[in-house]
């Protein structure tokens, strides 16, 4: 039973209603859902009282981790005192007010202005009409492609899917929307030739987009769209080269540069914003998830002077919003989760010690393990790759078995990770500390190795 009095099967059944996101329904029914009742700190339960030390943050998003109080009585507060109000016809209401004025002080010198969603996707799709309305009232409306990236993921409404690029999605959406091309990721662990140095990869990586720049003309490319490290996609770390490169490319051909930080943002990279680990400058930032750290669903695009002063002083209307745009008690719930990772340092946290040491443990007891091809991470946010073969980064057939063994035998031991492919995934909440990392190794490394036992069985 559960706090809710409800047992795993009653559950169960009761979700034969409910259509989940990105999911096999006819497999899903079959064997049934894994229902979360409770967090607390670091740790997820399920119905049966299982206890998993939760790798992913939910899902790249529980940043100041379960069970926040405060947080709760921030969202009470708000809710006791205006639950709802809208932004629309020159009406505001405090709490999206003030949380737009911190967003500009922690985000770079040249964001400040927000646009307020309830998701990422819907960030994205305010980003897309932003920069090509951007363009049309320069003059140019032609100038309205956009470059992104195979094994990018902005999202799951139409423009999201658009944007992102996974094969599988575009697969289904009879027709994405126009002029939105793909280049190649900065992957170089796949994608790098023989003897092609990180530095030299990274560069090559970059200049596919100056290739699609010059295929399309620089006078129809509107934007390029890139998350500075690729999540959902599989945790790719470009080489150092990489974004100097792509900063070089769009100001040589006036092409804007759309960061999405859905995952990257809040602290997961040891600043405020991967844009300042990187030193990258963007014309706008993708924000959600840890925004709130999950606790409410809320996005904030952050959109860049250029853009804005264009915006305000020549735009008019712009006829675009939503009705949750700048909820009162989302934006209450984030401005107190700003708070506590500020007060707690989380972030500092990361950038100078748990980061650096989750870098360590992965070199040291992970690496070496012989199902590990790679490890890799930036901050809290860590890939390991799998292969039959470190030497020739051959995988195991059929594509993805490791990654799903591995996911489910650190379940079995109490870790909750992700598998993307052959790789597994990791952004654990902020507040891990050492200990922390060390028994999500334990219990990752008894993964590999049950993992492997039966690979090769
Ligand atoms: N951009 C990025 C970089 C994301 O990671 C979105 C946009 C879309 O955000 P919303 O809030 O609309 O989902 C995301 C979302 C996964 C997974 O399995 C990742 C995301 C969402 C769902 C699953 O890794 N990222």
């Amino acid at each position: 039973m559960t706090k809710t009095g409800y047992s795993r099967q009653q559950l169960q059944q009761a979700d034969t209603h409910h259509l989940h996101p990105f999911t096999d329904h006819k497999e899903l029914r079959a064997n049934g859902a894994r229902m979360i009742v409770r967090g607390e700190g670091s740790y997820i339960y399920d119905t049966e009282g299982l206890e998993l030390l939760d790798g992913m943050a939910g899902l790249w998003c529980v940043n100041v981790g379960y069970g926040r109080k405060e947080l709760a009585d921030a969202a009470a507060q708000q809710m006791e005192e205006l639950p709802f109000y809208n932004s629309f016809f020159r009406c505001s209401t405090p709490a999206p007010v003030m949380l737009a004025a911190k967003l500009t002080e922690i985000a770079p010198d040249n964001m400040n202005q927000v646009f307020f969603g309830t998701s990422g996707s819907e960030a994205n799709d305010t980003a897309l009409r932003l920069v090509r309305h951007f363009w049309s009232l320069e003059g140019k409306p032609e100038k309205n492609m956009v470059i992104a990236r195979t094994y990018g993921y902005h999202g799951s409404t139409i423009a999201g899917a658009s944007l992102s690029g996974m094969p599988d999605m575009h697969n289904q959406l009879n027709g994405a929307v126009p002029n939105i091309v793909h280049v190649m990721p900065p992957y170089a662990f796949e994608l790098a030739k023989a003897g092609e140095s990180d530095h030299d990869f990274g560069l090559r990586a970059a200049r596919a987009v100056e290739d699609a720049i010059l295929a399309a003309g620089a006078d129809k490319v509107a934007a390029f769209i890139g998350e500075p490290i690729l999540g959902a996609g599989g945790v790719k770390i470009p080489p150092a080269s990489y974004w100097p490169e792509i900063q070089r490319i769009c100001a040589k051909y006036d092409v804007l540069l759309m960061l999405d930080e859905v995952i990257t943002g809040y602290g997961r990279t040891g600043n405020w914003f991967a844009a300042q680990t990187f030193g990258i400058k963007a014309d706008t930032i993708t924000t959600a998830k840890a925004l709130t750290s999950g606790y409410q669903p809320l996005s904030a695009l952050l959109v860049g002077d250029r853009i804005a002063n264009t915006l305000v002083e020549k735009g008019g209307e712009f006829f675009h919003g939503y009705t949750y745009s700048a909820h009162p008690v989302c934006c209450a719930v984030a401005l107190k989760n700003l708070e506590i990772i500020e007060r707690e340092g989380l972030i500092d946290r990361v950038r100078e010690d748990t980061g650096p040491y989750l870098e360590t443990v992965l070199k040291e007891r992970i690496a070496s393990h012989p199902l590990v091809g790679e490890v890799r991470s930036v901050g809290l946010m860590a890939a390991v790759e799998l292969v039959s073969d470190k030497a020739t980064r051959a995988r195991y057939m059929p594509s993805g078995i490791a990654g799903s063994k591995v996911r489910d035998y650190a379940i079995a031991n109490g870790l909750m990770v992700r598998a993307v492919g052959s790789s597994i995934i990791m952004a654990p909440p902020l507040t891990w500390d050492r200990a922390t990392i060390d028994l999500a190794a334990d219990r990752l490394s008894k993964a590999l190795d049950s993992a492997l036992a039966e690979l090769q069985a």
